[in-house]
């Protein structure tokens, strides 16, 4: 069965590093919006196991950046704000039991929002978050692993998935200028609606492509494709600069 991880929303969560346009997001209503998220997940067939909330780490929430799932090994990060380097022992002490872990070392950076990975291919951003020896650190252990890994520069956005987005039936939904979509020629490329930067996001899950409910256009892009699009409200994870793949760690086959 397909097991997810998610981190409860800290009561600090009105201090986590800001999004694009600033807004401080609203705790009770971030709070209110996670439980749903949790619940499509539970609905779509995943073991969810909740990991407490730190409130010394404002962006806990965001627990992909602390670990990337490959098989049956769990790499640590080494997340590149350094305000947020605390929230990966949380994460180790709980993922210890399920994984092999391995770890990303100084003076390395990797956040799970660079990692993309794809059948055997580990795609990994070159952001202000993730840096070169990151890269070959990762690389290093997917090789172990049996993938093989692909850097990709990521330019004017926070993370690789926040400029590319993996919706299913080999198909990435892209942020024109993030990156170079020739890296991305396998597959099928839908540009997200210009008006609806930063307010786009998508997981796909088993029988549903989550979506945010801001990006209407993107939204009916997809219908029109074909895709079992489900819109869910986000906004206050939206304004920290966080989507829907990074309030949680998926391991297994989830439908992505
Ligand atoms: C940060 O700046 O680190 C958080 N406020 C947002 C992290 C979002 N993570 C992700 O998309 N994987």
């Amino acid at each position: 069965m397909a097991k997810a991880w998610l981190r409860s929303v800290p009561g600090t969560f009105d201090r986590a590093i800001a999004g694009p346009n600033g807004r401080r997001p609203d705790v009770a209503v971030a709070r209110q919006q996670h439980s749903s998220y949790r619940e499509r997940l539970v609905s779509s067939g995943l073991a969810v196991t909740l990991l407490a909330a730190d409130d010394r780490f404002p962006d806990c929430v965001f627990i992909e950046d602390t670990a990337v799932l490959l098989g049956d090994v769990c790499v640590l990060t080494r997340p590149g704000a350094p305000e947020r380097r605390g929230e990966v022992e949380g994460v180790a002490d709980v993922l210890i039991g399920a994984f092999e872990l391995a770890r990303i070392t100084e003076p390395a950076v990797v956040d799970g929002g660079d990692v993309m990975v794809l059948d055997d291919v580990v795609f990994v951003g070159l952001s202000h978050r993730t840096n070169e020896t990151g890269y070959e650190q990762l690389a290093a252990i997917a090789r172990g692993c049996g993938y093989r890994a692909v850097p990709v520069p990521v330019e004017r956005v926070l993370h690789l998935k926040s400029g590319v987005l993996p919706v299913g039936d080999s198909t990435l939904v892209v942020t024109p200028g993030t990156v170079d979509e020739t890296t991305f020629s396998a597959f099928r490329i839908v540009h997200e609606d210009e008006d609806e930067r930063d307010l786009f996001s998508a997981l796909p899950l088993s029988d549903r492509l989550l979506t945010t409910a801001g990006a209407p256009r993107t939204n009916e892009i997809l219908e029109e494709l074909g895709f079992p699009v489900e819109p869910i409200e986000i906004s206050e994870i939206l304004a920290a600069d966080g989507g829907l793949t990074c309030i949680s760690l998926i391991s297994g086959e989830s439908g992505r």
